[in-house]
């Protein structure tokens, strides 16, 4: 890569982290707590926000991106909670989602009564984490199918979160898992990595998950 080129790819990211601050700040000035989820493809983001809104019945709405489809989308607005898609695909087909994406989408997004704005970023475990999109907390969420190593194969998603779901736990008794094995790899990519064990299906974990979100709302959301 010649010098130019690295001098173009900085001016990209440095504005991209301008816009995802000034989202950050905007969405904490209306007091609203934004919460990125990322992940691979089926760790189970659009289960567990369904799950979520069982929970907290109200003021929560979804930014959903996916590549191609609508189809999360039909999940959550059949669960009844307000959604906003972004199709990256006539775009490009970029496998993550960027800050402008979100600063557009929150043009044409009625905010009035929303506490909490989930962003399901595209189910991807490499490129999402490379992008600040302006939420105030970052999930990684990995799934127990997905094996002890994927932590120190993918690092950056678990060194730029402040959560890790650890997913599907209810799968553990059909599966040839460490799960201690797997939490110390987290902690070796990020000591300070929070962990919460979850399952949709059993009902695991949930309620501490309820928790940390209230958290994000009571404590002024980072600027
Ligand atoms: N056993 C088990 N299956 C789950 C759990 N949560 C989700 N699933 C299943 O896993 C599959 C994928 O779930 P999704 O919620 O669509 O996953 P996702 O992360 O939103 O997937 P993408 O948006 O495509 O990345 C579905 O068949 C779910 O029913 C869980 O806690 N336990
Ligand atoms: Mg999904």
């Amino acid at each position: 890569m010649c010098p130019q080129d690295i001098k173009i790819m900085q001016r990209i990211l440095t504005g991209n982290d301008q816009i995802a601050a000034e989202v950050r700040a905007s969405l904490a000035g209306k007091g609203i707590a934004c919460i990125n989820l990322m992940s691979s493809p089926g760790s189970g983001k659009t289960t567990l926000l369904q799950k979520t809104a069982t929970k907290l019945n109200k003021g929560m709405f979804v930014i959903e991106g996916d590549i191609y489809t609508t189809l999360d989308s039909e999940r959550l607005q059949s669960a009844g909670i307000g959604v906003y898609q972004i199709n990256t695909g006539p775009f490009g087909g970029d496998c993550h989602l960027e800050a402008a994406w979100i600063r557009s989408a929150l043009n044409e997004i009625d905010l009035a009564g929303i506490d909490f704005l989930f962003i399901e970023n595209i189910g991807n475990l490499v490129c999402p984490a490379e992008f600040d999109i302006g939420a105030h907390k970052n999930i990684v969420v990995l799934s127990v199918t997905e094996g002890e190593d994927k932590p120190l194969k993918y690092p950056l998603a678990f060194r730029n979160a402040q959560l890790c779901l650890i997913s599907k736990v209810d799968l553990l008794p059909y599966l040839d898992l460490n799960l201690n094995e797997l939490k110390q790899n987290i902690k070796r990519i990020n000591p300070q990595l929070m962990m919460i064990e979850i399952s949709s299906i059993i009902e695991k974990g949930l309620d501490d998950w309820i928790n940390f979100i209230m958290a994000c709302r009571q404590n002024a959301p980072e600027g």
